[in-house]
């Protein structure tokens, strides 16, 4: 075990981890050079077209350290280790320096590449619980960013090693010695220890390696005493903690896993702590980034065990696997992250509803950071009410869901939770816009408010203060950080953070601010229901709550823009938007005879019928509303602000 290094690489969005983790996996000859490819770990398709990381990727290397080097190391690494030694917290588990012998200048290195965007911080969480050590990434072009510190807040709370390390160093923009100190005076480490790498060249790779070797423990060393290996245990038997899984139609459930006792192999009967659940290991393996079989996985290791379970709801994250004859309690699991929006999703046709179903329940086995439930509503029928972890989030799944599992469907206004009092004294919790109660039987209405911390450069802080007033922020302490620029502390209401305030921030400072955020309290909210109707009807999926004082701003763009969107129909209707019991805003759509073929003149008869047969076999399906045709994609485009 003493040869193992487990580590993360953590960083703000785009600061380069997966090219940084390319780099390493070439030079470890971990991947066949005819297979890389930039960005290799982002294996998702979407993750390919979007050139960002969505899921953490574990992936295993073989270092050999050559021998003049590893004699050198040897030597280094145990003067390391001793002075860590003297550390109270590791004595007080028996930590002892015989258990250091390093015998082998062969170490298995277990990277776990992690996304960056803040909506998928839940990912870097479990990842950095299955590990000893991280490295932190600062991109040299951009300095520290939002998220650079709360991962790194989130490293630190688990007592992980960090390697701060500077990227892109090769780049002509790169400022190297300025983000060093910006780094040193963060993390209160002497600028030497911060290291350079470039993962476009390759420089700075080799070096990083021997650092990992030298600087993060062996999971011998786990600081966490719940969870040291064999040291803690009346006996030695298999736990291991569930750090994510995937679901696959031949294999079932397949879970990730960190061994932190015993051994497991194929065909050992195990169980599931929390869920109770007993299954047989079909097989046990590693990533390297493809899963590949091996006879056991051992303490210290990270790989894989598929189950073979196929019901859902049985496996989550944070559970332990252990034996069916532990008698532990089981280790300790992850917090479920709390939704931030809300939307329902609906099948654009009722026989889908159980496709929907089947497809919500896998989606969840491969991102454990998805809620549902059922509900319906009167004119969409059956659906799911889902939670995500922000507006990104929120627009992956529901292109996951077209993708991946074909379906049409239809998408409802994201609105975050609020607590209604009512006058009647009654308190609800409504996560469904068009379930918000009418305003006259309200008493107080409470919304969720968010931190936020904004790192900009200061020539921004100007208009940025004027988008921020715009979203109803309240300005706290700001502090001035590296080179010219300056971290701001904004209060805000959930609701106006949802409302596009990141990417009006970025467009505003050319993508030089980033910020990053956590929950408040519930405060008071000046809010309402505004609803859009459709030749008279409310179309509850378009239904909003907005803020009392946008009201007839929000009222009119959403009349402006469905007019604009919906096509017309075979007779004039009405597009109106209603609030407070009364219509705020009003626009006629003409009618109009639709002919799909109605655009090509004369000519290829095979073509026009061709399109005819299509339209009738319903690709240009559209959802009939009574009378109204609204089709899935002008569902879509609404649930989009812009
Ligand atoms: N010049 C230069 N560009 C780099 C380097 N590393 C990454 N890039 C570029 O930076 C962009 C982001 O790189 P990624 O490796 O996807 O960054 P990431 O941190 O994994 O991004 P997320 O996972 O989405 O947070 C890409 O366009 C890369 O080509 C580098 O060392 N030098
Ligand atoms: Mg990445």
């Amino acid at each position: 075990m003493e040869n193992i290094r487990n580590f993360t690489i953590i960083a703000h969005v785009d600061h380069g981890k997966s090219t940084l983790a390319d780099r390493l996996l070439e030079v470890t000859g971990t991947v066949e050079k005819r297979k890389m490819k930039a960005q290799v770990l982002d294996s998702m398709e979407l993750e390919r077209e979007r050139g960002i990381t969505i899921k953490m990727q574990p992936v295993r290397m073989i270092y050999k350290v050559n021998h003049s080097e590893a004699r050198n190391s040897k030597s280094e690494i145990r003067d390391e280790l001793e002075i860590q030694n003297t550390n109270d917290q590791n004595k007080s588990f028996g930590f002892r320096n015989s258990d250091l012998e390093f015998s082998n200048s062969e170490f298995i290195l277990n990277l776990i590449d992690t996304p960056g965007h803040i909506d998928f911080s839940y990912e870097v969480s479990r990842a950095l619980r299955a590990v000893e050590g991280s490295i932190l990434l600062i991109d040299a072009t951009q300095g520290v960013q939002a998220q650079t510190i709360t991962t790194l807040e989130m490293a630190k709370n688990l007592n992980l090693t960090i390697i701060p390390v500077v990227s892109k160093i090769d780049s002509p923009l790169a400022r190297t010695l300025e983000v060093k100190k910006e780094i040193a005076l963060l993390l209160k480490c002497d600028e030497d220890e911060v290291l350079g790498v470039s993962g476009k060249t390759g420089e700075g790779v080799e070096n990083l390696l021997e650092e990992i070797v030298k600087k993060i423990p062996s999971p011998l060393a786990r600081r966490n005493p719940d969870e040291i290996p064999g040291k803690n245990q009346v006996q030695n038997s298999l736990r291991s903690l569930i750090f994510d899984f995937q679901y696959s139609t031949h294999r079932g459930v397949e879970v990730y896993v960190r061994i932190m006792s015993g051994t497991v192999k194929k065909g050992d009967e195990l169980i599931f702590k929390v869920s109770g659940k007993k299954f047989t290991a079909l097989e046990v393996g590693i990533f390297t980034p493809e899963e590949k079989a091996k006879d056991s996985l051992s303490a210290g290791e990270i790989g894989y065990i598929v189950t073979g379970i196929k019901e859902p709801g049985v496996a989550s994250v944070g559970d332990t696997v252990a034996t069916l004859q532990d008698t532990l309690p089981p280790i300790k699991g992850y917090l479920n992250p709390q939704p931030v929006v809300w939307s329902s999703v609906y099948p654009e046709s009722q026989d889908d509803f159980e496709l929907l179903k089947q497809s919500l329940a896998k989606l969840k086995l491969s991102d454990s950071s998805l809620s549902f439930e059922e509900e319906s509503s009167g004119i969409l029928g059956r659906g799911y009410r889902c939670g995500f972890l922000g507006m990104l989030h929120l627009e992956i799944i529901t292109e996951r869901l077209k993708r991946e599992f074909n379906l049409s469907i239809i998408i409802s206004s994201p609105t975050i939770q609020y607590q209604v009092l009512l006058k009647d004294g009654k308190t609800e919790e409504v996560y469904t816009p068009s379930a918000f109660p009418e305003d006259y039987k309200i008493e107080k209405v409470f919304e969720p408010w968010a931190a936020i911390n904004l790192i900009t450069p200061s020539r921004f802080l100007g208009p940025l203060m004027t988008i921020i007033f715009d979203h109803e922020g309240v300005v706290g302490a700001s502090e001035n950080f590296g080179e010219d620029r300056v971290s701001v502390s904004v209060e805000m209401p959930l609701r106006e953070l949802m409302r596009n305030f990141f990417d009006k921030v970025k467009s505003q400072t050319s993508g030089f601010a980033s910020l990053s955020y956590h929950l408040l309290n519930l405060r008071e909210a000046e809010v309402v229901k505004l609803e859009i109707l459709v030749a008279g009807d409310p179309i509850p999926a378009f239904t909003k709550i907005v803020s009392k004082k946008n009201i007839q701003f929000e009222g009119e763009a959403s009349v402006e823009k469905l007019f604009r969107i919906l096509p017309r129909q075979m007779f004039v209707i009405k597009i109106q938007a209603q609030a407070m019991g009364r219509i705020i805003s009003s626009r006629t759509l003409s009618a109009f005879k639709k002919d799909v073929t109605q655009h090509m003149y004369g000519g290829d008869i095979t073509r026009k019928m061709k399109l005819r047969e299509k339209q009738k076999k319903g690709k240009l399906k559209m959802k009939s509303l009574g009378t109204v045709n609204i089709p899935q994609d002008v569902f879509l485009k609404m649930v989009k602000s812009e």
